[in-house]
């Protein structure tokens, strides 16, 4: 689809259709149609229909130079709306656009307390996250986030926003067996919701997979008893696709693998394979019917959001894993190769967990694997295995003592070959330096 081919209304049927602009009467806007800017030049706009405009307003007070300096001519907003609501969930359908992954999740917080509160429920306002989750660095992303260090600086969480336990079952299933862990843990949204009051609760925020938090994989059982409990309490559920989404896990997005129908879905990172920043909230269709037909104009919105330049990056990368089936091939190819590479880490005498799924995975690092007790003071196995393998060319990250991994998509056999036998070195000369 290029631009020439379509007229005024197609891009403003498109435009209501799929993308959500800041600070915007969506109802309004989609009654008039939105404006389509064609071209710029100097200080003057060109609409689609040949209007040419004095823009006494530099854009959003940013065009500081004025227009031309670049080309400009293109809406590929609209054009990444559309694409991502093809490649997304079946009932995402619009995007809001953010800067970065951050952004996107307090946009989740708004988004998700404006949509109760014009259902007429003002009090749903808590949204329910886990301990040791990663949602970005801003306020309410940190809040959000888990990580007990981050929530020391800067007087964080903010109101509203509250903790449950993480479906960690190496680090923390003991006894449980895995399946039992999964439904404990996916338990402990029902008894927050209950200790709250269904009345209180607008939201659960949760990665599939977490990613920041050391590739934590939930049990088998856990989605499912998750997407369940969201349901019968009418509560919207929020699935954190920064690192999960485009790919990572074999398929499109976590949710496709996890079979979850979120009603909000941020997404960031491998929507541009971070070539240039951008980030989203996909919004599901009958959330997004009540922000259009209810909502009256959502005050919030970025000087960025939907940048030309970012959303033309983002449009390319999405076509190049679509058209050249790099996630397909993830998921038949080189996803299982690199697990069943990856599996047999466990083997090593360091290693008490090995895990993994598509291109993802983690080693739990140990001094004792019955116990799974770890090295004292934990995280220097971790860092000294890592500081081990960038001297033997590989970047593997620790999180305190578990490794992880989340290579490029585009990996080939070979090069897995190769990051496995730097692995195994990496950890044989972690493992000699500890008992030497
Ligand atoms: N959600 C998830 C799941 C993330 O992983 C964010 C939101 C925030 O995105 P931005 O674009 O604001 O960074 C992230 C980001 C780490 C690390 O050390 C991970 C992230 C960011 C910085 C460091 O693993 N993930």
């Amino acid at each position: 689809m290029t631009q020439m081919q379509q007229s005024t209304a197609d891009w403003q049927a498109l435009d209501s259709a799929h993308f959500l602009h800041p600070f915007t009467d969506h109802k309004q806007r989609h009654a008039k149609g939105a404006r389509i800017i064609e071209k710029a030049d100097g200080v003057y706009l060109w609409d689609s229909d040949g209007n040419k405009i004095l823009d006494a307003m530099a854009g959003l007070w940013c065009v500081n130079v004025g227009y031309g300096r670049q080309e400009l001519a293109t809406p590929p907003v609209i054009e990444l709306s559309q694409l991502l609501s093809e490649v997304t969930p079946a009932n995402l359908n619009h995007a809001f656009f953010t800067n970065s992954g951050s952004e996107a999740n307090d946009t989740v917080v708004r988004m998700a307390r404006h949509y109760w509160a014009s259902l007429g429920q003002p009090d749903k306002q808590v949204i329910i996250s886990r301990k040791n989750a990663y949602h970005g660095s801003t306020m309410a992303g940190a809040s959000l986030g888990g990580m007990s260090t981050m929530h020391a600086q800067g007087g964080l969480p903010i109101p509203g926003i509250t903790h449950i336990g993480e479906p960690y079952w190496y680090q923390d299933g003991g006894a449980d067996s895995p399946e039992g862990y999964g439904l404990k843990m996916a338990q402990e949204l029902e008894q927050k919701i209950n200790e709250l009051g269904e009345h209180r609760v607008a939201a659960f925020i949760a990665e599939p997979i977490q990613g920041a938090g050391g590739v934590v994989i939930p049990p088998d059982t856990y989605w499912p008893e998750i997407s369940d409990i969201c349901r019968r309490y009418q509560i919207l559920l929020v699935a954190d696709e920064v690192i999960c989404g485009f790919g990572r896990t074999g398929k499109w997005f976590g949710s496709d693998y996890y079979n979850l129908q979120p009603d909000l879905m941020p997404i960031a990172k491998g929507l541009s394979s971070g070539y240039l920043p951008i980030a989203a909230v996909m919004v599901a269709d009958h959330v997004s019917r009540v922000l259009i037909e209810e909502g009256g104009e959502f005050f919030h919105g970025m000087t960025y959001s939907g940048h030309p330049a970012a959303c033309a990056v983002a449009c390319a990368n999405v076509r190049i894993l679509r058209d050249e089936k790099i996630i397909d091939h993830v998921d038949t190819v080189t996803g299982p190769y690199l697990q069943e590479k990856w599996k047999p880490l466990a083997d090593h005498p360091l290693v008490g967990e090995s895990r993994g799924l598509g291109f993802l995975g983690a080693l739990e690092l140990v001094r004792d694997k019955t116990t799974r007790t770890r090295y004292d003071p934990v995280g220097e196995t971790g860092t000294r295995c890592r500081d081990a393998c960038l001297r033997l060319g590989l970047v593997m990250r620790a999180v305190g003592d578990t490794m992880i991994i989340s290579p490029p998509l585009i990996m080939s056999e070979a090069e897995i070959d190769e990051m496995i036998a730097k692995v195994v070195q990496g950890l044989d000369e972690t493992y000699s330096g500890i008992t030497n």
